[in-house]
């Protein structure tokens, strides 16, 4: 019997066949995600960890994490050698000492999110050191709450439906790709992104797409596409800001009404500050595009209704915050902000609940109570932690220091795919005396632990799905029972607690069934949906009421600034910010500012290092997670993960389509497979995260499958923010004319008994 289930790239029915595991989309998406295809590879034995295993070297005294064979051990074991360890370091160097930042996506399902689950578990033993922000916005996050006083534009976005209907001019920064649409942190009900920009289009709304890739934009949009030097789009930005305003098609009254710092920063755009006008033909120089073409779309975006459009991607790079912080000013030069269709967004394709209204009530949510310790990092900066205890960085006007990480605790994400520079995170992983990881894979995460605890997927367990940006509860059956020995999160750290004599405060007394009614009934006491828990699991769903999909990002603003003033010190937009200011750094001014980042220091395409390495987030897969389901092994080529370039420098390097290629940085190598595409900006080549690191052949290369994060930099975006800059890296790429080594990605590194 097929039984309903739920991931971040949709709704879905499973069931055990003899053919392996039958997935069908729900009948309601119109827009399926080809996701799903990957869903059966998560029973696939060859690669889950199936019982408890420990490292052999950590048993022994030596060895080194990521090079080492593991042993399997009983859970008995197990439990005692994780609870010992915890114990000591909290005993001797105090539970600062244990990092449970423990980033990453895991699975959809409110009940068993690893992420709750570890910090609830990590607080009840008496706290740990914390990350803040996330590898997907870390520039953005902080920057917002002082150029606009929150992260509404990310959570709160003008929505699709006013889109749809009012916006005349889409002029999209790293465009609104179809790939990232289809998934949502949590899950989602109905794919519509598509659908919504096709309605523009029919209405005759014009398209621009701003970035390398030319598909990061629907074909059927028609857009013009402008592919600016990578990392270049600050200057453009800056460009159309000085001709709007020198041409007098600003917003005069807007500016001084809403926005704070005007001068300032016109004082910057006009040179009277740095003696260099911003011009159009300024940006040409810097970002390649043609001064006519700057003015000519400068004009168009004045006298239509424009949504000023910037995907994360473009703030996930070295000053990543100017990118967002010229855009927002574009938006009030514009002075369409609060206007049906005008304005700014920040993530439009970036996930599929951005432009969705959010719901006005709280979720179903685990408790995670409270943790005593203080110290946190900010996310992206765990390898100069780990690497550096006691050494003291800048962040957002704090000086701060790093703490002395004795334990890594990590369940439900894959840092040795999402952090930047590999090896040097490989070389922080070994500082640890402990690392311990709960996956239900042998990742190349789990490969760099000492304790590695089994993990069920969604697949072998109970939960309820849901998202604030979705409008379906739904019930997510136990499709098979657990692979092997796997636990499901919980019942790991519910063997730990008790362990060390805190079960009850942990589990409170309850199992999965039990919290599940009593996460359910506890939501329906702020919001009740007229049934039961028992109802409800009956019916398996509920449509969940929200508030119409027709909110304008900051109308009550636009009406009555001083009425509906915005958190930040001023109450309006800040051009110019005081308090960034005052901080004094030189990687992030008081106002958007172009600043040349080390990657553009050496002109494109000269040096050892001539062309760009996108590394974007992949379309076959979610971030790492089932790279080898079927979607994302059919992408591979010779089991390498495709990188696409540009025939003129594919031909400049005798580059064929199907060729195994080095990319090679400062930083590393990767092993790729080159396909040939006009669809990327001669000077880019594009290579997606997630494909399995594989560190087996170092001789050959760093990561011998296709991990960009081989070659990317290890560098926060900025003092203020310090968020994480994996898009963009200076690269070359050689052909490789030995026949590449086999991966070891789908051969866990256990020792022959
Ligand atoms: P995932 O592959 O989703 O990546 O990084 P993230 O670490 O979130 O990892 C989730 C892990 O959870 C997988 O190993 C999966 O097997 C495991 N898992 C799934 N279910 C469960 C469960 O129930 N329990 C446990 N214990 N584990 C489970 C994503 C991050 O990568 C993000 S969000 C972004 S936006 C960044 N993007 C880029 C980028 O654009 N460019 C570069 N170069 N690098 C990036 N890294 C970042």
């Amino acid at each position: 019997m097929h039984r309903q289930q739920s991931s971040h790239w949709g709704l879905f029915t499973a069931a055990s066949t003899p053919d392996g595991l039958g997935v069908i989309a729900d009948p309601d998406d119109p827009d399926p995600a080809p996701l799903l295809r990957n869903v059966p590879a998560a029973l696939d034995e060859r690669v889950r960890v199936l019982a408890p295993h420990v490292r052999k070297g950590w048993l022994e005294g030596r060895g080194v994490r990521g090079r080492d064979e593991y042993v399997q051990v009983s859970w008995a074991e197990a439990v005692e050698l994780a609870a010992g360890a915890l114990d000591r370091v909290r005993r001797v160097h105090g539970n600062e000492a244990i990092y449970g930042g423990s980033y990453g996506w895991g699975s959809a399902g409110r009940f068993h999110h690893a992420q709750s689950q570890i910090h609830r578990f990590l607080n009840v033993i008496g706290g740990y050191t914390r990350s803040v922000n996330s590898y997907s916005l870390g520039a953005a996050t902080p920057l917002l709450r002082h150029v606009v006083g929150s992260v509404d534009p990310i959570g709160r976005p003008t929505a699709w439906p006013v889109l749809a209907e009012h916006t005349e001019h889409f002029v999209c920064f790293g465009g609104i790709p179809a790939k990232n649409s289809q998934v949502n942190s949590g899950g989602i009900s109905k794919h519509s992104v598509a659908g919504h920009l096709r309605q523009a289009r029919a209405r005759g709304a014009r398209f621009t797409l701003v970035g390398p890739l030319r598909d990061d934009l629907a074909a059927e949009l028609d857009a013009e596409w402008l592919a600016p030097v990578p990392g270049t789009d600050t200057a453009l930005m800056l460009a159309l800001c000085h001709v709007l305003i020198e041409r007098g098609w600003h917003a005069e009254e807007f500016l001084r009404t809403h926005c704070e710092g005007f001068e300032e920063f016109w004082k910057y755009l006009s040179g009277a500050a740095d003696g260099t006008a911003k011009s159009p033909q300024w940006a040409e120089e810097i970002c390649g595009i043609d001064a006519a073409v700057i003015v000519g779309l400068a004009e168009s975006m004045a006298t239509r209704r424009t949504m000023v459009t910037l995907s994360w991607s473009l703030q996930r790079a070295r000053h990543g915050e100017q990118p967002l912080w010229a855009g927002i000013a574009l938006a009030c030069v514009l002075g369409q902000i609060g206007l049906p269709g005008g304005g700014f967004g920040h993530g439009y394709g970036s996930m599929a609940g951005i432009g969705v209204r959010p719901l006005p009530y709280r979720l179903p949510t685990l408790p995670q109570g409270v943790n005593p310790v203080r110290q946190f990092i900010p996310v992206a900066r765990i390898a100069d932690m780990l690497l550096n205890p006691g050494q003291e960085y800048e962040y957002n006007g704090e000086r701060r220091t790093y703490p002395d990480i004795r334990l890594v605790y990590w369940a439900g994400g894959n840092p040795f795919h999402h952090h930047q520079d590999l090896t040097r995170l490989a070389e922080a992983f070994n500082r640890p005396e402990a690392v311990i990881v709960h996956d239900p894979f042998w990742t190349a995460t789990a490969r760099h632990a000492d304790i590695v605890f089994p993990a069920t997927t969604t697949l072998e367990r109970n939960d309820l799905g849901c998202a604030r940006e979705d409008r379906a509860l739904v019930a997510m059956r136990q499709v098979v029972p657990p692979l092997g020995e796997a636990r499901s999160d919980f019942e790991i750290f519910a063997a730990l607690a008790e362990k060390l004599g805190l079960a009850q405060e942990f589990t409170e007394g309850r199992d999965e069934r039990a919290w599940l009614e009593h996460l359910y009934e506890q939501w329906r006491q702020n919001f009740d949906p007229g049934l039961d828990f028992a109802q409800f699991w009956e019916n398996g769903r509920l449509d969940l009421p929200g508030e119409p999909d027709d909110q304008v990002l900051y109308d009550r603003f636009r009406a009555d600034p001083a009425g509906n003033p915005l958190p930040t010190p001023s109450g309006r937009i800040e051009l110019f910010s005081q308090r960034i200011d005052s901080f004094g750094y030189a990687d992030c001014p008081g106002h958007p500012a172009w600043l040349v980042p080390e990657e553009l220091q050496v002109p494109p395409g000269s040096g050892e290092f001539p062309l760009f390495l996108v590394a974007n987030n992949p379309a076959t897969r979610l971030h790492s997670q089932l790279d080898h389901g079927a979607t994302s092994a059919d992408s591979k080529v010779h089991d390498r993960e495709p990188m696409r370039i540009h025939p003129a420098d594919a031909a400049a390097r005798g580059l064929s389509t199907g060729d195994i290629a080095r990319v090679v940085s400062a930083t590393g190598s990767a092993l790729a497979a080159v396909v040939i595409s006009d669809a990327v900006r001669p000077g880019v080549v594009q290579l997606s995260t997630g494909a399995w690191f594989d560190p087996s052949a170092p001789e050959v290369a760093t990561c011998i499958h296709g991990n960009p994060n081989a070659v990317t930099r290890d560098i926060g975006t900025s003092s203020l923010a310090q968020g994480c800059t994996g898009q963009l890296t200076r690269i070359e790429v050689r052909r490789h004319e030995d026949p590449p080594p086999p991966l070891r990605t789908l051969t866990p590194p256990i020792a022959p008994r």
